[in-house]
């Protein structure tokens, strides 16, 4: 009989949450939350980064395109830098995808999990000052450790994830993560340089009358999807978007709501990419009892194609993405 576990009380740091649910992590020796201290620790320095960005010449694009053709700001580059190297370092990750890489990146060691990562996104913000997150998933890699990477090692569908979470850059730093036992939110404390546990056992209601959309694109929206806004119209819903996946993900699921990003004519299979925006959110959601789907398909049962992937992506209350979903 599983052992109840004793809740942890608000205010325990990270370090101490992750060694305290170690035996949630099936053969996992320790790994697994060393990898999760890893990207905590990146994480701080990210956050220190953003906060600076006003203050350094960071701001701003930095010219070059991200593979999916997106200028990048040169905190996402920095970004992407800081979380590649503490993940090389920490030495459990034997392989990551990034929204900044046009193919995965081998890290050379035998570490037993791969990592989908986001490291800055929605950084088209930064200059005007919005919040901004970084999203990433855990994935145990399925061929031998110490042998070359291989195509099954990358291309894993969402239900294989092993933790998922998100970092928001925003009025306070937050860390939320699950390892497919809940969801925790821990609230970064800048003086002391610490996450704290500040959201135990995150759910999202299983409702909502907040609806995150970019109307500016309904022209071009499917018929179904035109037919959602209408009724989140009559329903007087409040039209909530930031412009920002993890802000805009982040108040629906404290306060009940539904965040879709369809097809449109730019683009076609949707803007967000599955394999490091979509799954880690869907799973994220799924473990607070919310729910995410393409409109009819379970997000983490899609099985991925290529690495940059994009799907459209419906995510939050239950009912919310249910009635979504009856539209189709
Ligand atoms: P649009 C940011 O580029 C992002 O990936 C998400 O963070 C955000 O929700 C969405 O794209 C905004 O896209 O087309 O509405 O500006």
């Amino acid at each position: 009989m599983e052992q109840s576990r004793i809740a942890a009380p608000i205010g325990s740091a990270l370090d101490r949450f992750i060694k305290s649910r170690q035996d949630e992590f099936p053969y996992a020796s320790g790994e697994l939350s060393q990898l999760l201290r890893d990207i905590a620790l990146a994480s701080k320095v990210v956050n220190r980064e953003v906060n600076k960005a006003g203050l350094i010449d960071i701001m701003g694009a930095m010219g070059s395109v991200n593979t999916t053709g997106e200028h990048q700001q040169k905190l996402d580059v920095l970004a992407n830098i800081r979380f590649s190297r503490a993940l090389m370092k920490g030495g459990e990750a034997c392989a990551l995808i990034s929204e900044e890489s046009e193919s995965y990146i081998d890290l050379n060691n035998s570490g037993k999990y791969v990592i989908a990562i986001d490291p800055l996104d929605g950084s088209s913000n930064i200059d005007v000052n919005v919040s901004i997150g970084t999203i990433f998933s855990i994935y145990r890699r399925k061929s031998k450790t110490g042998t070359p990477i291989q195509p099954e090692d990358i291309l894993q569908k969402g239900t294989e994830q092993v933790a998922a979470g998100y970092i928001l850059y925003g009025s306070s730093t937050m860390l939320v993560y699950t390892t497919g036992h809940g969801v925790n939110g821990f609230t970064y404390d800048p003086t002391l340089g610490e996450y704290f546990l500040s959201h135990p056992d995150m759910k999202i209601p299983e409702d909502g009358k907040i609806y995150s959309i970019n109307e500016g694109s309904y022209n071009s929206f499917p018929e179904p999807v035109k037919q959602y806004v209408q009724y989140c119209k009559e329903k007087n819903y409040s039209g909530r978007y930031i412009g920002s996946l993890v802000a805009d993900f982040h108040r629906n699921l404290l306060k009940g709501g539904i965040y879709i990003y369809p097809a449109t004519a730019k683009d076609p299979n949707g803007k967000l990419r599955l394999m490091y925006e979509c799954n880690a959110l869907a799973f994220v959601v799924e473990q607070a009892g919310g729910k995410a789907s393409d409109g009819q398909k379970r997000i983490l049962d899609i099985v991925p194609e290529s690495l940059h992937q994009r799907t459209p992506f419906f995510v939050g209350s239950k009912k919310m993405v249910e009635k979504a979903e009856s539209f189709h």
